[in-house]
């Protein structure tokens, strides 16, 4: 058996003859969103909030879970999203969650993945695969609500960025989270008109 393709839609040579391609939707990586902590979120109980972070990106949304009583929460937990050339903002929102009535909210940010993205390009240029190496640094503006400069990091052939956002819409709040880019598909990514091919078995 023989299989070969340098890009999906470039050269390719395929052979036994049973092997077909699919057209299939656009999707061009993993994005993992590690929600670390968050710091002087502010009180909507009497004295404390239960908060957790509600992520959107494109039409996908995840939610952490809840921290019951605290205005510093770690959580500490991964979320997926599948990564898409439409898509270049990850929004997020903190809630305090209630029992009785809707859940208040805590603030919001958004920040810009499509540097990234880039990132992810730089990488396969530079053919980056073991050891750290800083592919780029992001500096606060319109595109994030970041707090200080944030760096985007190639370790051990994966592209992560460690970033602090501050919340908006509330007197305080902090939230940190580390976004790893897995399987990356820069070319794809920066195509207008995307295709993504699978080669399956008939
Ligand atoms: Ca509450």
């Amino acid at each position: 058996m023989e299989i070969h393709f340098t890009q999906p839609t470039e050269e390719f040579t395929i052979n036994p003859p049973n092997l077909i391609f699919l057209q299939m939707s656009n999707t061009a990586g993993i994005l993992k969103v590690v929600v670390v902590q968050g710091k002087r979120l502010v009180v909507r109980d009497f004295k404390t909030s239960d908060p957790y972070v509600k992520f959107k990106l494109g039409d996908q949304v995840a939610k952490t879970k809840v921290i019951n009583s605290c205005l510093n929460p770690v959580w500490n937990e991964e979320l997926t999203f599948s990564l898409t050339d439409s898509v270049g903002t990850l929004n997020l929102e903190v809630f305090d969650k209630d029992r009785f009535k809707a859940d208040d909210k805590m603030g919001y940010a958004h920040v810009n993945i499509q540097p990234l993205v880039s990132a992810a390009r730089l990488k396969q240029i530079l053919k980056v695969s073991s050891g750290e190496t800083t592919l780029r640094k992001v500096i606060p503006d319109s595109d994030n609500c970041l707090v200080r400069e944030s760096c985007i990091n190639c370790v051990d052939g994966e592209i992560v960025q460690e970033l602090w956002l501050r919340l908006c819409g509330v007197e305080s709040g902090e939230i940190e989270l580390k976004l790893k880019l897995e399987n990356p598909n820069p070319d794809s990514l920066s195509r207008s008109n995307f295709d993504v091919w699978r080669w399956v078995f008939v």
